[in-house]
């Protein structure tokens, strides 16, 4: 025996090895076929926490699976680097963002490096570095010239204490996160990329997409939102000055006759026509500016309209007289900014109407018997067929859209048309740590891109956080410059971009990176697209989406020949643990509390405590485990062996201080197995079949993404190869078990591969290959009886002949013991499966 596995020791010395021989420096020449593994790069909020080494460990399996594999691995790491929290940390702690920002950088590479992931550190990108944003802002440029950039004014979050723009997420309940202040909504002159010339593109290569959750693609597919429908104008009932009507999308042509009013966006040009005359009216839409501008908030909103003047008529009665509200509810940049009401069967039009008193009228039913059933409760949004509807009375909604759409074309008041839910991408923040706008704004030539060899608009160090605001607005020099085009004074864009930019194409620049340009398009398409993208669901929208943009985009621009960014996408579940929370309700943390008996207890004061819900790791629940102490008390190995093994991998994982040391104690026992030098001779057959079926199924499992079945299958090899006797086979089955475990335990199998003496390093050498003869199953189990009772279990070859199953089961000590000599008087072979004795 050579004692224990000590990880203290073992992890450094194999990470320093693999970092010596390069091993995992991906080789854009090399012949072999290449295999991109990604998982989205992390946020530097300062420490590695369980969810990352979740999601890490999953992705190095594969690429250490694929590597061995024999083939050429891409998997890169880098640093999602820009950010709002590194400007909470420059205001909370008068530190300046990018200090804080590359020690956390710091710290985590450390952490991520103990773990032993399989990663090309020479690849390593931050994104808040200039070598990377000044590319990031000549693609930019790229898409300026394109035309799929363009600028135009848009609704921010307006904090009217701070005076400052406020992010969606600093607006907590329609307040400010710092000032509680209510929200307002302003319009500012923002940047816009035109993600919606890809809509139909993007929403067209969901299908492709096959390795995708089909949730993901579904969550895709509603949010680009593709609705086919019928836009067409109410006409004023009585002439009115500049207003020729009102145009309205619609999805439901088939409800038109359950139109019970007409409604506006506050932003629609009538309203503020309106508003205009009308001091009520422009109360009523400056109340409807304040409240957050995200959807969510406007969602959640009470409705509420204004009732306008203006009355139009309904364009399938001339009799028939419509009122027009300013609503809450309607979106300005949907449709055309207006609809028509249906409150029978729109819950938002049914509320509408309930508070404003407006009819309420059936034109959808189940049958035609039931057309005379009144609406109540709420609105009935069902399939059927039209009631109350004149000459539409029994048609299906399909066929009464299709009538619709037909008679309005025919007659001209109105077209088939598609609306799309998605929206142009507005790329501008007004905050200091992001990519610099490469734009100059001059008085007479208008916006200016930046000349490329002016690249990268780098960002002053000298900033102050001391008031609010961008503070890249407030610099007394960095925005005054020269216009590029006629040399008179001018100004910089002081708006930075979206980190989601900065996000849409870091894994070009990890397959390519000069240093003269973004990427290198040839040897980027060696790479890409990314095999297998891991990550979490909460980026199941707009990340993928936008990155699915940029690259469509520089595509479209003959930059990169790649549709798709992702071939694979996997999204994990999450890492989660117990809470507790002491007798005030205040939330304490997993080592502040002990279990005495049944009972938690909270170490300090020794009062009882209250286990909460098993939720996800957060620092808002305190129920988070600092992933380096565990690290080092248990090793890299059972960390990464635990967060594989007990959960399927798209399913949240409980931590547990057991299932850690269960990993560990696993751990152990396979280098116990190793150091068991007992030689043998001999074949063992068995063992030989259990072997090459879990070669097999490991293989299969890893492929699928089930690491938990890989997990057990290598559990099942470790019992099976413990209880057999020595033998040659046996020996062999613990090379191969050290070379299948390595992808997840890779320190462990190092250690031990040197000890058996194998060649040079693990990760180096090839998957075990399997026999397929051998995974079928020959053996079987017959049963014996005697008399219909079972007396004996024989193993015997599969397909043995009724001959030979009888002289083996007359054979059988049990059967010759029960006999006592007398002969049977009838034998009955059921082949494979059961003999039968007759006494
Ligand atoms: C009449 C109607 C009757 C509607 C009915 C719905 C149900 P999707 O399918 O998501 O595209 N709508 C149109 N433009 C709007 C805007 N700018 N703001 C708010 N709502 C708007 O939604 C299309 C439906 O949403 C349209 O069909 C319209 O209401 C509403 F029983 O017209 B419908
Ligand atoms: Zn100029």
């Amino acid at each position: 025996m050579t004692g224990r596995f000590d990880p203290a020791e073992a992890d450094r010395r194999w990470q320093a090895r693999w970092a010596e021989q390069r091993c995992f420096e991906a080789d854009s020449e090399s012949a072999k076929p290449k295999t991109y593994v990604l998982e989205m790069f992390p946020y530097p909020s300062g420490r590695i926490h369980m969810g990352h080494v979740r999601n890490y460990t999953m992705g190095d399996v594969i690429a250490r699976y694929r590597r061995m594999q024999g083939h050429e691995v891409l998997h890169p790491m880098g640093w999602d680097a820009f950010g709002m929290p590194a400007e909470n940390a420059a205001m909370e702690r008068g530190v300046h963002p990018g200090q804080w920002t590359w020690h956390n950088i710091e710290t985590m590479r450390e952490q991520l490096k103990q773990i032993g992931f399989a990663l090309d550190w020479s690849r390593e990108l931050a994104t808040c570095d200039p070598t990377y944003y000044g590319h990031e802002q000549a693609l930019f440029l790229d898409l300026f010239d394109a035309g799929l950039v363009y600028r135009k004014e848009s609704e921010v979050n307006w904090d009217p204490v701070d005076m400052t723009v406020l992010a969606n997420e600093q607006v907590i309940d329609g307040r400010g996160w710092r000032s509680g202040a209510l929200v307002e909504r302003r319009k500012l002159a923002q940047w816009f990329l035109k993600i919606t010339d890809f809509a139909e593109e993007l929403l067209d290569g969901l299908k492709t997409l096959d390795q995708w959750p089909d949730k993901v693609r579904l969550m895709q597919e509603n949010w680009i939102g593709k609705s086919r429908g019928l836009q067409f104008r109410f006409r004023p009932a009585e002439p009115v000055d500049s207003i020729d009507g009102v145009d309205v999308f619609t999805t439901r042509p088939d409800t038109i006759f359950g139109a019970s009013f007409v409604a506006i966006a506050a932003g629609h040009p009538i309203a503020q026509a309106l508003a205009a005359q009308d001091s009520e009216a422009a109360e009523f839409i400056a109340e409807c500016q304040r409240g957050g501008t995200s959807l969510a908030d406007i969602e959640a909103a009470e409705k509420q309209g204004f009732k306008t003047a203006l009355e139009v008529v309904h364009p399938l009665d001339p009799e028939w007289r419509l009122p027009v509200y300013i609503a809450n509810f309607v979106l300005m940049d949907y449709g055309t900014g207006a609809i028509f009401g249906v409150p029978g069967h729109d819950q938002r039009d049914f509320e509408f109407a309930r508070k404003y008193g407006l009819p309420i009228k059936r034109v959808v039913a189940a049958s035609s018997e039931d057309a005379s059933l009144p609406i109540t409760g709420e609105a009935e949004v069902i399939d059927g067929v039209a009631v109350n509807s004149r000459f539409l009375d029994g048609l299906t909604g399909e066929q009464a859209t299709a009538d619709i759409i037909r008679r309005a074309e025919e007659a001209g008041w109105g077209k088939g048309t598609i609306a799309w839910r998605l929206r142009d991408w507005g790329v501008s923040r007004q905050r200091y740590w992001g990519t610099p706008i490469p734009i100059i704004h001059c008085g007479k030539c208008g916006a200016v891109p930046v000349p490329r060899d002016q690249l990268p608009v780098v960002l002053p160090e000298d900033v102050s956080f001391d008031a609010p605001g961008n503070p890249l607005d407030r610099h007394p020099t960095w925005k005054h410059v020269d216009c590029p085009s006629c040399g008179g004074e001018a100004m910089r864009e002081t708006d930075t971009l979206d980190t989601f930019v900065d996000s849409s194409w870091y894994f070009i620049r990890f397959a390519s990176q000069p240093n003269d340009r973004p990427f290198d398009r040839a040897e980027a398409e060696q790479w890409l697209p990314v095999g297998q993208y891991i990550g979490g669901v909460e980026h199941a929208i707009l990340h993928l989406l936008y990155a699915r943009f940029w690259t469509r985009a520089l595509q479209h621009l003959g930059k990169l020949n790649v549709a798709e960014p992702f071939t694979g996408l996997f999204t994990q579940g999450m890492v989660t643990h117990e809470t507790y929370r002491a007798g005030d309700g205040s939330w304490l943390s997993p080592d502040e509390v002990r279990k005495d008996g049944d009972d938690w207890i909270h170490i300090e004061s020794g009062h009882p405590v209250t286990p909460g819900r098993i939720e996800k790791m957060s620092k808002s629940r305190r129920n988070t485990i600092d992933p380096e102490p565990i690290l080092a008390k248990y090793g890299a190995d059972a960390v990464r062996w635990f967060m594989l093994s007990d959960s399927p991998p798209e399913r949240d994982l409980e931590w547990s201080e057991a299932g850690i040391e269960g990993a560990a104690r696993f751990v152990q026992r396979v280098w116990r197995l190793a150091s068991d030098q007992r030689s043998g001779e001999g074949n063992d057959e068995a063992l030989q079949r259990k072997l090459h079926r879990v070669i097999a199924a490991v293989g299969e499992a890893i492929d699928g993404l089930q690491f938990n079945k890989a997990v057990a299958q290598l559990y099942e090899l470790v019992n099976a190869i413990e209880k057999a006797p020595p033998s040659t086979t046996r020996a062999d089955a613990i090379r191969s078990l050290i070379q299948l475990i390595a992808p997840m335990a890779p320190h462990l199998a190092e250690e031990a591969w040197a000890l058996l003496g194998g060649d040079g390093l693990v990760v180096e050498s090839a998957w075990p290959s399997f026999d397929p003869a051998l995974l079928v199953d020959d053996q079987v189990t017959l049963a014996i009886q005697i008399n219909g009772k079972l007396r004996d279990t024989l193993s015997a070859p599969r397909g043995l002949p009724r001959e030979d199953a009888e002289a083996l089961a007359l054979a059988s000590d049990k059967v010759q013991r029960q006999l006592a000599g007398a002969s049977p008087r009838k034998v009955i072979v059921v082949p494979d499966r059961l003999v039968n004795i007759v006494a």
